[in-house]
Parts: C-alpha cells; structure tokens; sequence
C-alpha cells in the first residue's frame, strides 16, 4: 500500500478534498522508460462504489464527466489515501497523485528508485 496525506499550508490534514471523477484520488505509476504506466485508485472507499455504479449505469463505457455527475457535492474525502501498487521490476519510477480540494485539481509528484 502505498500512503498518503493531504495537508493544508499550516501542516494539517485537508478537510475540504472532494471526489474527483467519482474517486477519492488517482495515481499514476510511471517507469523512466515508459515501459509501466498504471493507473491506480484506493481500494475500499466510497468513491469507489459511486462509481462502480457511474460505470454499470452510462452505456459504452463512461467519461470523467459522467463519472463526476455521481460525485454528491459535500461527499467528504479523507486526506489519507492508500493505493494498492506492486512495482513489476526495479527501475526509476514517478508516482503521480491528483486530488480535487475545493474545486481545484492538484498534483502531487514523488520519485522512487526501485532496487
Ligand atoms: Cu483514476
């Protein structure tokens, strides 16, 4: 599991994140070489059966905006994310995290080398 927090600028866990394409976060895993790139959302929240349902109800599939009709405004998302991630091989990795605070998309950057 790979875990992260979400704080404000006074260092303190963020309370107004808000699910962003029916997610509570999305992460990208992404190899120097592109050889790997995936895409991974937590496991177990909400956000995730919201959009499970988003998925089964829009015919041919569904677009981050449909997705984002099935996000309640005021669905709280806590500022503790895990994503479950298993690199395939060693290697340089950057690992993108998006989250949506008030309204905002931001992106979070973190390198890791993988032995
Ligand atoms: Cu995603």
């Amino acid at each position: 599991m790979f875990r992260f927090r979400v704080t404000g600028s006074d260092g303190q866990p963020a309370g107004d994140l808000e699910p962003y394409m029916g997610m509570a976060a999305h992460a990208e895993f992404v190899r120097s070489d592109g050889s790997v790139f995936a895409h991974v959302h937590p496991s177990g929240s909400a956000a995730m059966a919201a959009m499970e349902l988003a998925q089964a109800s829009a015919p041919g599939g569904s677009t981050g905006m449909e997705m984002s009709r099935m996000a309640m405004p005021g669905d709280r998302v806590d500022p503790e994310i895990s994503f479950p991630y298993g690199f395939p091989k060693p290697g340089l990795y950057r690992v993108f995290v998006q989250v949506k605070r008030a309204g905002k998309i931001e992106t979070g950057v973190f390198d890791a080398n993988v032995e």
